[in-house]
């Protein structure tokens, strides 16, 4: 063969090599992209603590897709917190999430769901690692600032409860 022709073939199959990778890696970072659902609850909503929290959660890398101060009725909250209505705190639970005005929200990044919860801290404030939002803006295990999906598959039931219009 002739080595122009060649040359030319062997510049066709690296374009296009180059092409297919660059789609499979494009691909796969969007397909890491994960949406988390997060509420800034009543006590650091009252507390006025909204904004540093809102700061860290930028500050993190989340993208706030959606953010909504409401107040939730007691209905959504037994819904919200269906879960635990075993527990014996269930009562107090949905008393407390209901009890003002909440902050919720859509965040997006990678891995959201897992660094969301990474970022919250421990449920119970005294436990929560340093540099984390219950461990500076909880009180006790009760009053513990925010919320946040536990796994991806409750983050889609929570964010279609909370913003039914989200895709
Ligand atoms: P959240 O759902 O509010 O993000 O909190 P979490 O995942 O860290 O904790 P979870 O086990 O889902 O509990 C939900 C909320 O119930 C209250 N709780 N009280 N007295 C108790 O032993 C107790 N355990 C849980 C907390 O306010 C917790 O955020
Ligand atoms: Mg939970």
């Amino acid at each position: 063969m002739d080595k122009t022709v060649m040359t030319i073939l062997l510049a066709v199959v690296i374009v296009a090599v180059a092409f297919i990778v660059y789609n499979y890696i494009k691909k796969h970072k969007e397909s890491s992209m994960e949406m988390t659902f997060a509420m800034i609850k009543p006590d650091a909503v009252k507390a006025k603590n909204s904004g540093k929290i809102i700061d860290m959660i930028e500050h993190h890398g989340f993208n706030i897709v959606r953010m909504e101060k409401v107040v939730i009725n007691a209905d959504k909250a037994k819904t919200f917190y269906g879960v635990h209505k075993e527990r014996p705190f269930f009562g107090e639970l949905v008393e407390f999430v209901t009890s003002g005005p909440v902050v919720i929200m859509a965040l997006e990044k990678n891995n959201a769901v897992k660094d969301w919860r990474e970022l919250m801290g421990a449920t119970d404030p005294a436990k929560a690692a340093e540099g984390t939002i219950r461990k500076k803006f909880g009180t006790n295990i009760g009053n513990n600032a925010i919320h946040g999906s536990d796994s991806p598959e409750n983050a889609k039931i929570e964010l279609g409860l909370f913003f039914p219009d989200l895709k």
